[in-house]
C-alpha cells in the first residue's frame, strides 16, 4: 500500500469523527449572518465553505494545516501535500516514499501529447493544460469504481489514485506545453532519480543553475493552496462534489485560474514591469516610480502586484520569495525594479487612500524571479501556478470525499426575491 494511502487510512477516523460531531451537536445552530451586498458581491466574505486544508488570515496570510507559509519555505512539494492531505508533516521517509510513487507513474501518455500538438499555435498555455488532464480523463479509477457500483465511503481510495497519476503527469504535460511552444519542441524525459519539482525545473529545460531547480521548489510550495473559496479551488471542488472525477474537476478548476483576476494576474505583474523597464531605459529612481504610479492611479489604473481581497498585510509568499532573491543575490532589472516598487508603493495607494491593502501580494514579485533564470515567457506563468494549485485542490477534493461531503448547491435568488428578503428584514431589524 503506498505511503500516502497508509497515512490516510490513520487519519480518516478523525476526520469523519471530528464533522459528524459538529454536525450532531451544532448542526442547526446559526453562525453568519448574510448581507445583500455580499450576495451582490460575489459572496464576499461569507463563512459558507469547509476547506481543512489552509486558511488565509488578514492579519497573517496562508497558513497550510495551522502552519504559517513562512516556517514551510524550505519544504518540498511533496511535504506539502502530504501536509495537506493528511495534516501531519511527512516523516524523511515518507516524504521519499512519496516523491519515488510520484515519479514511478510520471508519464506522459503518447495519446496527450498528441491533442497538445494538435492545438492551434495560438492556444493559450493554460487551454492546453486543461486540455492534456482532461486527455487522461479515460484513465480514471473513480469514475470506473463508481460505475462499478464501490460504497461511497470507499470511493476516496480511487480519488487517492487519481490524484497520484495526475499529479504524477501534471509536470510533465506543463513541461512538454512549454518545450512545444516555446522551445524547438524537443521534450525531456524525467530522471526517475530526482523529485517532483526538480524533475519539473529539469524537464521544463530552462537552466542548469540548482538555484532555477530550487526557484522551482519554492515556486510550487507558495502557490500550493489558498483555502477553498478562490475560483480555482471552489471550482474543482464543486465539480468533484457531483462525483465528477479529479480529471474533470482540476481541468476545471485551471480554467477558473487562468482569469486576469486569479491566476494570470502575474502576468500582468510582470508585463507591468517590463514596461517600467522599457520606458525609463533600466532600473526607474524612487521618484521615477512614485510619478508614474501616481499618473497610473489618477488614469484609474491600479498598481498590478498590490492589494488583495483578504489579506491586510504583506503576503507572505512575497516575504518569501523576497528573502529567495536576497539569498542567491538576484538584483537584475527586473527584480530590482519589484524591490523597488515595494519601497514606493505602499506608501502611494496609503495616501491614494482607496485600496484596504496598500501592501504587496505574490504576484508582485514571482514572474520577475522566473524571467530573471530565463523563462521569459510570460503567458506560461500561470501554467507554474497551476502546476502548484493543483496539489491543494487535490488535496481539498480528496478531504471531502473522505468525510463524504454532499453535492455543492448553494440557493440562489433572483433579484426580486432578493429585494422582498431584504424590506421583510428591513422591518424586523
Ligand atoms: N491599485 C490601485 N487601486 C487599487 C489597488 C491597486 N493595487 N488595489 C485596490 N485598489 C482599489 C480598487 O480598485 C477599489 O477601487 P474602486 O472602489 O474604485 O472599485 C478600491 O481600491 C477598494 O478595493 P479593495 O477592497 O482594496 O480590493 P478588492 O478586494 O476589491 O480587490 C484586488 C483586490 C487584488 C483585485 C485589487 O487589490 C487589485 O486590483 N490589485 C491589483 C491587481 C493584482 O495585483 N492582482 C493580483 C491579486 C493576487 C491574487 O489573488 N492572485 O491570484
Amino acid at each position: 500500500m503506498d505511503v500516502l494511502k497508509t497515512k490516510l487510512l490513520q487519519v480518516l477516523p478523525q476526520f469523519r469523527a471530528k464533522r459528524s460531531a459538529l454536525l450532531e451537536q451544532y448542526g442547526d445552530v446559526p453562525v453568519a449572518t448574510v448581507t445583500v451586498e455580499q450576495i451582490i458581491g460575489g459572496m464576499r466574505g461569507v463563512p459558507s465553505l469547509l476547506c481543512d486544508t489552509s486558511s488565509v488570515s488578514p492579519s497573517e496570510g496562508l497558513r497550510i494545516r495551522g502552519i504559517p507559509i513562512l516556517e514551510l519555505t524550505d519544504a518540498t512539494p511533496e511535504e506539502i501535500f502530504f501536509l495537506l492531505a493528511t495534516g501531519q508533516r511527512p516523516t524523511e521517509d515518507e516524504r521519499r516514499a512519496l516523491s519515488q510513487l510520484l515519479t514511478a507513474h510520471a508519464t506522459v501518455p503518447e495519446s496527450v501529447l498528441a491533442v497538445l500538438r494538435a492545438m492551434l499555435p495560438d492556444a493559450h498555455p493554460m487551454a492546453m493544460l486543461s486540455a492534456g488532464l482532461l486527455a487522461m480523463e479515460h484513465q480514471s479509477a473513480f469514475r470506473k469504481a463508481y460505475e462499478d457500483g464501490t460504497p461511497k465511503d470507499q470511493l476516496w481510495e480511487y480519488a487517492l489514485a487519481d490524484c497520484i497519476q495526475l499529479l504524477s503527469s501534471i509536470t510533465g504535460i506543463a513541461a512538454a506545453i512549454y518545450r512545444l511552444k516555446f522551445r524547438d519542441g524537443t521534450l525531456i524525459e524525467p530522471d526517475p532519480a530526482l523529485d517532483w519539482s526538480t524533475n519539473f525545473a529539469r524537464m521544463l529545460g530552462v537552466s542548469d543553475d540548482p538555484a532555477w531547480a530550487d526557484l522551482v521548489r519554492l515556486y510550487l510550495v507558495l502557490h500550493a493552496d489558498h483555502e477553498g473559496g478562490n475560483v480555482s479551488a471552489f471550482t474543482g471542488v464543486t465539480v468533484a462534489s457531483a462525483l465528477s472525477d479529479v480529471f474533470y474537476a482540476i481541468s476545471a478548476a485551471l480554467n477558473g485560474l487562468a482569469g486576469p483576476l486569479h491566476g494570470l494576474a502575474n502576468q500582468e505583474c510582470l508585463a507591468f514591469i517590463l514596461e517600467l523597464r522599457d520606458r525609463f531605459g533600466g532600473v526607474p529612481t524612487a521618484e521615477q516610480l512614485r510619478d508614474l504610479c501616481w499618473e497610473r492611479l489618477n488614469n484609474g489604473q491600479v498598481i498590478p502586484g498590490y492589494g488583495h481581497a483578504v489579506l491586510r498585510v504583506t503576503d507572505p509568499r512575497f516575504t518569501a520569495f523576497y528573502a529567495f532573491a536576497e539569498k542567491y543575490k538576484l538584483d537584475r532589472e527586473c527584480i530590482a525594479i519589484a524591490k523597488r516598487l515595494y519601497q514606493v508603493v505602499p506608501d502611494v495607494l496609503r495616501q491614494h487612500g482607496k485600496a484596504k491593502n496598500p501592501y504587496p501580494n505574490v504576484d508582485a514579485i514571482s514572474g520577475s524571479l522566473l524571467y530573471e533564470f530565463g523563462m521569459t515567457e510570460f503567458t506560461f506563468y500561470t501554467v507554474m501556478f497551476g502546476v502548484s494549485r493543483a496539489l491543494g485542490i487535490c488535496a481539498q477534493i480528496l478531504f471531502h470525499r473522505m468525510v463524504g461531503s454532499a453535492i455543492v448547491r448553494p440557493k440562489s435568488v433572483t433579484l426580486d426575491e432578493l429585494e422582498q428578503m431584504a424590506r421583510r428584514a428591513a422591518v424586523t431589524t
